[in-house]
């Protein structure tokens, strides 16, 4: 079912801007965003418009709110409709010939700027606190520096250090659109080096660049972050269901922009353990044995990443 991820994605921005871009459409949209639950299926459709369903609970949270977001359009939409429909039929010309000519009225007026407010303190209190919990990186189990480069991307693991103490570090490709087709997986979304995360793990994301700005977007997970040269981003998600989960990069950078897709796998511990051993990093000591009860990852035995950038985030205290 997973394998499937991602595809209605490149798609699924295409048809939202288009309805997006014509606003008799967005009505539309809404109304059928109105039987919300029952789309997210399990399964992506081609040409499908709706989010990607939820691989964790943050993104949830993010669909909740479309939810919302969308019957608040739909209401708004359908009574202007009908305001219109109500102006145009009662007070045209040959049904209202001696039209009124006040020009004020003091509690329309009142309505008219207080519920549109309102409105937007709804959306507020919805809003900011699924902003703050994307923005606060909880305790990490492991820590994955992505750095985005014309046209590729490089996965660091700082936890696991190869021999000589660098981090393990992947290199991401797209998978060949022969290799692609002759596997089944779908090309330009698909990498030819998948990288893993544990199940249960909150992975904690160091986002940067190497020339221009790109963008980490992993949308099962609502994650997307600036990845820009000289800064450090970061972001966060929780790896709660096993599967295979695509990205891209979500920013315009040159020509080969397209060709810059990511692919996580979210397998279990020992797997990903398999994993790190074979791409030569060392399970340190005190690396997670189980992502419940963990040191903080960023102890003085693994070295940070991202250190010496110099203008990055501040450390949040652990
Ligand atoms: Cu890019």
């Amino acid at each position: 079912v997973t394998t499937l991820a991602g595809l209605a994605g490149p798609k699924k921005t295409k048809m939202t801007s288009r309805v997006l871009g014509l606003g008799v459409l967005a009505g539309l949209g809404a109304a059928m965003a109105l039987a919300g639950p029952a789309w997210a299926s399990d399964t992506r459709v081609d040409g499908g418009i709706d989010l990607l369903p939820a691989a964790s609970e943050m993104m949830q949270m993010v669909r909740d709110f479309d939810f919302l977001v969308n019957v608040i359009i739909t209401v708004i939409t359908v009574f202007v409709l009908a305001l219109l429909g109500w102006v145009m039929l009662r007070y045209n010309r040959r049904a209202n010939p001696t039209p009124a000519t006040f020009t004020h009225n003091m509690t329309i007026e009142v309505i008219w700027t207080a519920v549109p407010v309102l409105i937007l303190v709804v959306i507020a209190a919805f809003s900011f606190p699924l902003l703050f919990k994307e923005e606060q990186v909880p305790k990490a189990d492991i820590t994955i520096k992505a750095i985005g480069k014309q046209w590729a991307w490089t996965f660091e693991y700082p936890d696991f250090p190869l021999e000589d103490g660098s981090p393990l570090a992947i290199d991401v490709n797209p998978l060949s659109k022969q290799d692609s087709d002759a596997q089944n997986r779908p090309y330009l979304l698909a990498a030819d080096e998948p990288i893993y995360v544990p199940l249960g793990a909150t992975v904690e994301l160091r986002v940067t660049a190497s020339d221009v700005i790109h963008a980490f977007a992993l949308p099962d997970f609502a994650v997307k972050e600036d990845a820009i040269p000289g800064r450090v981003n970061q972001g966060w998600f929780k790896a709660e269901k096993l599967g295979t989960y695509y990205g891209q990069c979500s920013e315009l950078c040159g020509i080969r922009h397209a060709f810059m897709p990511l692919e996580v796998r979210v397998v279990e511990r020992p797997e990903f353990e398999a994993w790190i051993a074979a791409k030569g990093g060392k399970l340190v000591a005190d690396a997670p044995a189980a992502p419940a009860a963990l040191p903080a990852p960023d102890n003085p035995a693994a070295p940070a990443p991202a250190a010496g950038t110099g203008d990055g985030p501040p450390q949040a205290p652990r």
